[in-house]
């Protein structure tokens, strides 16, 4: 079935007796049993998702952890000076912070620096490096969510003879062994696919650590895997097996009442869901780095004076809003100019875009379209691009590649997200070339967009009530489930921020239903939806964020069926 977004639908097909099997065997209802087999669920996360109370029996390990906490063991023992360097995102906050408190823990004192995204880029270079070792002569410092691709500034710092550990997921370019550093990255063995956040391979140190090396009588587990399940969200990792369980354990397990720092930026009358963290928490610590405040979350979390703590919230609570305007002025800006692209891989270069919210716009031109999404802008006398991708095309590796190639100056990410930076001359010879990569990877291309079955309004109801949040939680590699629902009348709609639409529309049995379409202004599904006023086939979503509001239920439109 094609679609006004261009799109293909299709029913997923699972043999009836396979569906009541799985039905019988879990007391489950049908429509579950068809998702849990459609997205392969072990058992292990079946069991996982239907038990509330669940333990996380599975740990990781990874043989650097060793090495890694005997160095920082002995620096720590002889008092020697420690810098954790991050990275401006919910990760790189929270790995960096997650170390900063064990060794606080411990009573000895240790540095962090997060650079800022707008004046030093991505991880470290020759001039930050030369500026924090000017100022102190470290012995240790600790790369987290980043570095590993960052050999000149490694050696230089071994030259000097510091002690180097880096804590990483991102794609490595090409592996070297540098002298007296240790790389703790699952992505080292070739062909491994890591689908850990930097937070997580920090969350899962730390406790090697402990057991191991050095026991903190303050360490709280529960406060470490809550940073890894808020990470795992935000890096958005896929959202299956051990991710699985580290956010359901995460989120669960920790009072977030204990942690003062949160108390004035989220809720705290109710348990924290996976959409609180992705829609709520995760934006407004995300939006300090897009606007020239890479310090703030990190000081946010590290601080213990209350009134401190208070300013810091309300100044990254009105960068969130002003992040919010900035995105949607730019987000119809840039929305235009892929209206008029007819291509497999959307590729946008526009002058004036704050380069701090390109990922955002990626990440929303992928849910609308399908379609892989590299936006571009001009910073200073460069091309800085920020992309998201497709499950199959990996992104991080094209980048290293496209370096490798000099086409660009620097480059990198994992399989689904990625940046890159590169001369404006250069410009189309990356989009060729992201264009040939994409036909040479996906030869016969169609983006199959699979929805769970056709079902009618109340059943969907009944869906929200009993079985959504069994799946939680939502997101990649999970996604909220699809439905088509068939014959519907949109009878009202209105525009929200001149972005979003809120569609009213009513069935065959004249029972009307509330819907959103989000990012539709402008969009030939948006046109489509404001002007149709017969019976229309629609892709649904439920909208899990209000649900858990506990209000009206409602649904979210996410295409129309031509
Ligand atoms: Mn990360």
């Amino acid at each position: 079935m094609k679609s006004y977004s261009g799109k293909s639908w299709k029913l997923y097909p699972i043999p009836e007796r396979l569906i009541q099997k799985k039905q019988q065997d879990y007391n489950i209802s049908y429509l579950l049993s068809k998702i849990f087999l459609q997205r392969e669920f072990s058992n292990d996360e079946i069991h996982n998702s239907l038990n509330k109370k669940n333990i996380l029996n599975k740990n990781y390990q990874d043989e650097d952890f060793i090495n890694a906490s005997y160095i920082l063991n002995e620096c720590i023992k002889q008092n020697k000076k420690i810098l954790i360097f991050g990275d401006y995102d919910v990760d790189g906050y929270s790995s960096t912070y997650l170390l900063y408190d064990y060794i606080q823990s411990l009573n000895k004192k240790c540095d962090f620096y997060i650079p800022d995204r707008i004046k030093d880029g991505y991880g470290p270079n020759m001039k930050i490096i030369k500026k924090l070792f000017s100022k102190k002569k470290y012995n240790l410092i600790i790369f987290v969510d980043c570095a590993s691709n960052s050999f000149k500034e490694l050696k230089y710092l071994n030259k000097i003879g510091v002690k180097i550990i880096v804590i990483d997921h991102h794609q490595i370019h090409e592996y070297n062994n540098i002298k007296n550093t240790i790389i703790i990255n699952p992505l080292k063995k070739y062909n491994n696919n890591s689908i850990f956040c930097a937070t997580t391979l920090v969350y899962y140190f730390i406790k090697y650590m402990n057991i191991n090396f050095r026991r903190s009588p303050k360490f709280n587990d529960n406060k470490y895997l809550f940073f890894a399940a808020i990470a795992t969200i935000c890096d958005q990792m896929p959202l299956r097996n051990l991710n699985r369980m580290i956010v359901n354990n995460g989120l669960n397990n920790f009072n977030i009442n204990n942690f003062f720092n949160f108390k004035k930026i989220i809720n705290f009358k109710k348990k924290l869901s996976s959409s609180d963290i992705a829609f709520n928490l995760g934006p407004i610590l995300n939006s300090a780095g897009r606007l020239g405040h890479s310090d703030l979350p990190i000081r946010l979390l590290t601080e213990a004076n209350t009134s401190n703590i208070n300013s810091i919230s309300e100044k990254l609570i009105d960068l969130n809003m002003k992040r919010k305007k900035i995105q949607s002025v730019s987000f119809n800006l840039l929305n235009k100019k892929v209206h008029d692209e007819d291509n497999k891989v959307i590729f946008i270069y526009e002058k004036n875009v704050n380069e701090g919210i390109l990922g955002i716009i990626a990440s929303s031109f992928v849910e609308l379209y399908g379609k892989p999404s590299f936006v571009m802008t001009k910073s200073n006398d460069v091309i800085k691009c920020s992309s998201r991708s497709v499950y199959g095309f990996n992104i991080g590796k094209i980048f290293n590649e496209a370096l490798s190639k000099n086409i660009l100056i620097t480059g990198g990410g994992h399989s689904m997200a990625g940046g890159c930076t590169l001369n404006i001359n250069k410009l189309n010879i990356l989009k060729k070339y992201i264009n040939n990569k994409f036909q040479k990877y996906f030869k016969n291309f169609e983006a199959k967009n699979y929805y769970v079955s056709e079902q009618n309004i109340d059943s969907l109801r009944t869906f929200a009530k009993v079985d959504l949040q069994k799946l939680e939680p939502l997101g990649n590699n999970n996604t909220n489930p699809f439905f088509l629902i068939r014959k519907n009348k949109i009878i009202k709609f209105k525009i929200i921020n001149n972005l979003h639409l809120q569609i009213l529309i009513q069935n065959n049995f004249k029972k009307k239903y509330l819907c959103f379409v989000f990012n539709a202004v402008g969009t030939k599904l948006g046109d489509f939806l404001m002007n149709y006023r017969k019976n229309i086939d629609l892709i649904v979503q439920i909208n899990n964020k209000i649900i858990q509001k506990n209000s009206d239920f409602n649904l979210i439109v996410k295409d129309a069926i031509l």
